[in-house]
C-alpha cells in the first residue's frame, strides 16, 4: 500500500528527467567529443623517438623503454625566453630542471622491455621531453642525449558548416 505514493513520485522523476536536457548546449548542436592524441615515444639508451609535434588538447604519451637501462620521461614546458639548448645547459650544470622550466608530468621510472602512459592537456608552447635520471657516472640520461624537443600546435580554427542546419536543436523542441 505504501508503494503507490512512492512509485508515483519516481514516474514524475522519471518523467522530469526524460523531458530534461541533461547538458543544453548553449548554441545550437552540441560540441564533438574531444579528440584524444596517441603519442608514442621510443626511449633508448640514450635518446628519444617522439613526434616533433603535437596539437593542443589532450595526448596520451605511450612511452616504450626499447633500450636496456632504466628510463622515464618527463614532459618540461620550455615557455618564451628560453631554449632546449638552455635546459640542456642547466641539466649540465646542476644535474636537474632549471627553476623557469615547467615540468607538466613524468612517468615512473620503468625497466627496459617495459611501457609507461601520461596523459596531459598542454597548451601551446614549447616543450622537451627529457629523461631526468642520473646515471652511474653522475651525469644525467638528458646529457647523455636522451631529451627532444617538441612543439604543441594550436588547433586549427573550426570549419564553417555549409548550412546553418541544426537537427539536433530542432528535434529537442518537440513535446
Ligand atoms: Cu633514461
Amino acid at each position: 500500500m505504501a508503494v503507490r505514493p512512492v512509485f508515483r513520485v519516481l514516474a514524475s522523476l522519471y518523467a522530469f528527467l526524460v523531458a530534461t536536457p541533461l547538458s543544453a548546449p548553449a548554441q545550437g548542436a552540441p560540441a564533438p567529443a574531444e579528440r584524444v592524441q596517441y603519442v608514442k615515444v621510443l626511449g633508448a639508451d640514450y635518446q628519444f623517438t617522439a613526434p616533433a609535434s603535437v596539437q593542443e588538447g589532450i595526448s596520451v604519451f605511450h612511452l616504450v623503454n626499447a633500450g636496456s637501462d632504466v628510463h622515464q620521461m618527463t614532459v618540461i614546458e620550455i615557455g618564451v625566453g628560453h631554449t632546449v639548448k638552455d635546459f640542456f645547459d642547466a641539466m649540465h650544470a646542476k644535474g636537474m630542471p632549471p627553476a623557469w622550466a615547467v615540468t607538466i608530468g613524468s612517468t615512473p621510472i620503468i625497466p627496459k622491455g617495459t611501457e609507461a602512459f601520461l596523459t596531459l592537456r598542454l597548451p601551446p608552447g614549447k616543450y622537451v621531453l627529457a629523461c631526468l635520471i642520473p646515471a652511474s657516472d653522475g651525469r644525467s640520461h638528458t646529457e647523455k642525449g636522451m631529451f627532444q624537443a617538441f612543439a604543441v600546435t594550436s588547433l586549427p580554427s573550426a570549419p564553417k558548416p555549409a548550412k546553418p542546419a541544426a537537427p539536433a536543436a530542432a528535434a529537442a523542441k518537440k513535446p
